[in-house]
């Protein structure tokens, strides 16, 4: 995986770690807690208006960094899509109904990077920031910064 172009400018020191889910501090929650094993570096972008990450990853242990690339606060709100419910259903109704935290970070200003470590079970995930645009008044999640990212089986 390749080096995150923030981290490797502001080195280790400067990485915070963080576990907020969507605003509120919560242990992640998301998988078999079994899985051992050096966890699997995941490198997730927030510049403009989206998000750079994968479309699919494995499940298990992830040490997930988050970087600001952008000129806005960010954050990253990510949640487990419960039992059939699709990206939009989330849309329309992000309570509890449709989804379960899964983790995330609050605010980071441009240039920030933080680091969490989380096991991710197989399942759909959204990654998803909450913060609104000044200019036009709309969150980011409605300017497109949200992903979907699937959590595959992990590899035997
Ligand atoms: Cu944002």
């Amino acid at each position: 995986m390749k080096a995150n172009p923030v981290l490797r400018r502001r080195g280790p020191t400067s990485i915070v770690l963080a576990l907020v889910a969507c605003g509120t501090t919560e242990r992640a929650a998301a998988g078999p807690p079994e899985t051992g094993g050096a966890p699997r570096q995941l490198w997730i972008s927030a510049a403009g208006t989206g998000f750079d990450a994968p479309d699919t990853v494995p499940a298990g242990r992830h040490r997930i960094g988050i970087a600001n690339e952008g000129t806005q606060d960010h954050l990253f709100c990510f949640v487990r899509l419960r039992g059939d419910y699709s990206l939009s259903d989330w849309l329309d109704d992000e309570s509890n109904v449709t989804s379960e935290r899964a983790g995330g970070v609050s605010r980071l200003g441009p240039g920030q990077a933080v680091q969490l470590e989380l096991v991710l079970a197989p399942g759909r995930y959204v990654a998803a920031c909450l913060l609104r645009d000044p200019a036009t008044g709309k969150s980011h999640t409605e300017l497109g910064m949200l992903r979907l990212i699937t959590v595959t089986e992990a590899a035997k």
